[in-house]
């Protein structure tokens, strides 16, 4: 199947307006032809940095301009990242996804970055890292270091983002996803639902994805977690077929992209997260916690994989397995 990155906003449109079973049908007709049918990659997320954030994202609970009663806290040592990665690679996970709530990382955070990325990477887990805008030269070093995605999100349509964040511009976020794609690291982009867009807008974030010169690698698709405190607060439930639409358009348009089913699931019934995944998305957070919300859990997840039968795409051998693997092939 050819990709295209010329899609125009009518024909995106056209297949966001079908007929849901049709959608879901040639969604998951997409699917089959790009990706094992009852395959699902899983990630763990871990903050490493909590909230104080100086960025006005309306739906976020760590935004240091809204009252979220979220408690803060600092940069986490580098040894308990590395435990959390194991806990993770040892429940099933195979990619680890480190986020901090920075408007960007700042020159004295780098070796610390760069530190734990060297540490995940020797456990074979394939490594995430969400840390704000990020200039070339940051990029070509977290690359160096062995960084293999970076997520940086749209959010939304470049028509309502401004009604979301006022203090980097969506051009600004473009700009980060360039620095990455341009140091080698694979592009982790995506955004979210329910922010009280309207149809045209979640259309419009499909159309900016798609015709990224490369589409990304991976593209989280977010439903808003309600958190109190933040303007969003109160903002209307968007009905989940809405949801479902959008992840059935994106695996459309960008067949080759995991499609991730990511905040918002610890909400929705398993019959739900089922139609999604016939959607075409084959990707999820796993674990108790995203970065400061509940999650789905392991437990639930594990029961959900089992009544489906999917299986969880594996992590890869550790350095360490390796040479415990070679000394026994030479004995
Ligand atoms: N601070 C970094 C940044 O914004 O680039 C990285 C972390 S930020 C929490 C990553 C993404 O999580 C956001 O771009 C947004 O799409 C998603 N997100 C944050 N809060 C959310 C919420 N309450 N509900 C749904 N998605 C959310
Ligand atoms: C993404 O698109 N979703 C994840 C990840 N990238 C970093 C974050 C979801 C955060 C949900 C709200 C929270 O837990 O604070
Ligand atoms: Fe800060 Fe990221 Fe939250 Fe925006 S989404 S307020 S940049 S942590």
């Amino acid at each position: 199947m050819t990709v295209r990155n010329d899609w125009d906003r009518e024909e995106i449109q056209a297949l966001y307006d079908q007929p849901f079973l049709d959608l879901v049908f040639e969604a998951q007709r997409v699917h089959r032809e790009n990706f094992q049918a009852n395959a699902i990659q899983v990630s763990t997320l871990l903050s490493i940095k909590t909230g104080r954030c100086p960025e006005d994202c309306k739906y976020c609970s760590q935004s240091s301009r809204y009252d979220s009663k979220l408690e803060a806290e600092k940069r986490i040592a580098v040894e308990k990242v590395i435990s959390e990665a194991k806990e993770a690679k040892e429940s099933g996970s195979s990619r680890f996804c480190m986020g901090a709530a920075w408007r960007n990382p700042h020159e004295r955070d780098m070796p610390y970055v760069i530190e734990m990325v060297k540490e995940v990477k020797s456990l074979g887990m394939e490594t995430c890292m969400t840390l704000g805008m990020l200039n070339q030269s940051q990029a070509e070093r977290l690359h160096e270091a062995g960084l293999d995605y970076y997520n940086h999100n749209l959010d939304t349509s470049r028509e309502y983002y401004t009604n979301i964040i006022s203090t980097r511009t969506f051009d600004d976020r473009l700009d980060t996803l360039d620095h990455v794609r341009n140091a080698g690291m694979k592009v982790c982009s995506g955004g979210i639902v329910g922010l009280g867009e309207g149809k045209n807008d979640r259309i419009g974030l499909l159309h900016e994805l798609a015709t990224l010169p490369i589409h990304p690698e991976s593209v989280p698709i977010n439903m808003l977690v309600p958190i109190e405190g933040t303007p969003l607060a109160d903002v209307e439930k968007l009905d989940v077929t809405e949801w479902i639409r959008t992840i059935a358009v994106a695996r459309i348009i960008m067949p080759h992209s995991y499609i991730r089913l990511s905040a918002g699931r610890e909400s929705l019934s398993d019959s739900d997260q089922a139609l999604a995944l016939m959607a075409g998305a084959n990707s999820i957070f796993s674990g108790e916690k995203l970065l400061t919300t509940p999650n789905a859990g392991d437990g639930r997840d594990k029961a959900l994989f089992q009544k489906l039968g999917l299986t969880p795409e594996k992590p890869k051998p550790s350095v360490a397995e390796l040479s415990v693997d070679a000394m026994s092939m030479s004995a």
